[in-house]
């Protein structure tokens, strides 16, 4: 079985790993958010990307849910003693050879989509990891800091203000302007279940969405389209999405979540058994609802919800 995943970060990553215990013989593809990218120190930091091939190659901070185990900070360090900043993202010295490895091969003139492959190669994640697109999009966050208006790169509104401020509009600049990366249209049309899994709607799954030609490809494409509530009992399980939410208009509750992807993309939803009482309102949207436990507290929790979206997806193909 052909699966095609849209993926961002730790929710996304986690429940990969459930997946691939769920659907060990299906062939998956993960199509990952490269709008959280951020260029430091000269070097191009893919924090989607490299979560889900660290989540799946056995090398993530698993606390964290992003970074490397056993981590040092020494070059940050000495950065900082040369007042080279940010201070505020937290790079770790294993993490670095990710992005020089990344940015070598980019000055090289290799695409991302070929980088991404060349770093699986040795972390072996067990899915292709397909980036977006090749072109560079960056999501910035328009805020009011101390008065002042402005538009902050997504990692300075996450990492250094914690999302503490409203977010007045997301922005994934540059989406307009980029491409599919290659096989990222093939591997949709050619996907027998295509999943949404618990990232953020607006800044990870929202994003993948709003380079010209994936939206409509999903819509057009013949495989069921099923999505996994990162909403639980009207608040995130995890990150900030609902300060993004509040950004779009959307109100942080699994049925909003649902009817924002629309019935135009999506065929099944599942919402936790919480929200249990929401799946007539997501049915009365179009969209086949099903409420099970969306905790990914391990492996055999997260591996028992993507059995349960494989279940929905043939449910709502026949
Ligand atoms: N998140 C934090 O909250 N603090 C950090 O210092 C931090 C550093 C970092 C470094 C590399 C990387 O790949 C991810 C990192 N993240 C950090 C997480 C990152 O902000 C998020 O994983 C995504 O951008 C949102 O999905």
């Amino acid at each position: 079985m052909r699966i095609v995943v849209l993926a961002g970060g730790i929710g996304g990553a986690r429940f990969l790993r459930g997946l691939k215990t769920a659907a060990p013989d299906a062939d998956i593809t993960v199509i990952g958010n490269t709008g959280d990218d951020i260029h430091l120190f000269g070097l191009k930091v893919c924090p989607d990307l490299d979560t889900v091939m660290y989540t799946l190659g056995g090398g993530i901070n698993e606390e964290q849910g992003w970074g490397r185990t056993d981590e040092t900070f020494r070059v940050k360090e000495e950065l900082a003693a040369y007042g080279v900043g940010p201070e505020w993202f937290g790079l770790g010295d294993r993490d670095f050879a990710t992005h020089i490895v990344r940015t070598q091969m980019m000055g090289a003139g290799y695409p991302l989509s070929a980088v991404t492959e060349a770093l699986c190669d040795r972390w072996q994640p067990g899915v292709r990891l397909l980036p977006m697109t090749d072109d560079r999009v960056e999501t910035h966050v328009a805020i009011e800091e101390d008065g002042e208006k402005k538009a902050v790169h997504f990692q300075e509104y996450w990492v250094r203000l914690r999302a503490s401020v409203p977010a007045h509009a997301v922005v994934p600049v540059g989406a307009e302007q980029a491409k599919p990366a290659p096989g990222v249209l093939e591997a949709i049309g050619a996907a027998d279940v295509i999943l949404f899994p618990p990232s953020n709607p607006v800044v990870s799954v929202g994003t993948i969405l709003a380079i010209p030609g994936i939206r409509e490809a999903i819509a057009e494409a013949g495989a069921p389209v099923v999505g996994l509530s990162p909403i639980v009992g009207d608040a995130p399980v995890r990150g900030m999405a609902d300060k993004v939410l509040a950004a779009v208009g959307v109100e942080s509750t699994a049925s909003a979540v649902a009817a924002h992807y629309g019935m135009g993309l999506l065929d099944g939803w599942l919402v936790d058994t919480v929200d249990a009482e929401k799946a007539a309102e997501v049915e009365a949207a179009g969209i086949r609802c099903r409420a099970v436990p969306l905790m990914m507290t391990d492996l055999e929790a997260t591996a028992a919800m993507a059995r349960e979206a494989l279940t929905l997806a043939e449910e709502v193909r026949a």
